[in-house]
């Protein structure tokens, strides 16, 4: 009996479905996306700061780097349609970050060295979805992804994760960011396929 053709797929693999949301496809490569050069900030310069609630919260790097800290290993989904499954990042909670902050906000825009912006639901950074990573693979976050820190929020496509991030904007109303502002999804659910306005 003959064979079975399954089909050419050429080197994009698919991977397990409840793993790799739709029209994605797997890399082992680490594809870097920036939409401008690298900026290089000193550590000494860098802060971290949380504006828009009653008080603003800033830390110094070494402030930053004494708060509590987690390992945690995450699949990442670009938009571009990259998915890269078991990335392990460290670094700080965005609950530590917001812990004991008092405000009224339902979205932040993360606000970044070299002026990127992007704006997230506040749901979508808390209860343990969001964080602030200095990390990647057990070495220091390399500047051309996003070192000395950077957002990252899994769940969603990987634009939310901003590089450089030098804080968060607490917000009452939804104001999109650098890409959302060109197009991409307020939102970015990779599971819903939300790429762009209208998806
Ligand atoms: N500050 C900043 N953050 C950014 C970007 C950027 O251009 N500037 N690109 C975003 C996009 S579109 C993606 S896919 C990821 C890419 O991260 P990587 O370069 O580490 O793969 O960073 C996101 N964060
Ligand atoms: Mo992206």
């Amino acid at each position: 009996m003959g064979i079975i053709s399954r089909g050419f797929r050429g080197r994009r693999q698919d991977g397990p479905p409840d793993r790799v949301p739709p029209g994605q496809y797997l890399t082992d490569d680490f594809p870097v996306l920036s939409a401008g050069p690298t900026p290089h900030r000193p550590l000494e310069e860098w802060t971290f700061s949380i504006q828009g609630g009653a008080e603003p919260v800033s830390w110094t790097w070494e402030e930053f780097r004494a708060l509590h800290s987690e390992t945690v290993t995450k699949d990442i989904h670009c938009v571009t349609k990259w998915s890269k499954l078991d990335t392990s990042w460290e670094g700080v909670s965005v609950d530590t970050l917001l812990e004991g902050i008092e405000h009224d906000a339902e979205y932040v825009l993360a606000f970044c060295d070299g002026g990127y912006t992007t704006n997230l639901p506040l749901e979508d950074v808390t209860d343990g979805k969001a964080w602030v990573v200095y990390r990647y693979d057990g070495e220091p976050l390399d500047a051309e992804h996003g070192g000395p820190a950077r957002l990252l929020v899994p769940h969603l496509y990987f634009w939310k994760s901003a590089k450089w991030v030098r804080g968060l904007s607490l917000r009452e109303e939804d104001e999109p960011g650098f890409w959302e502002s060109n197009g991409y999804h307020l939102r970015g659910d990779p599971w819903l396929e939300q790429r762009y306005w209208g998806d």
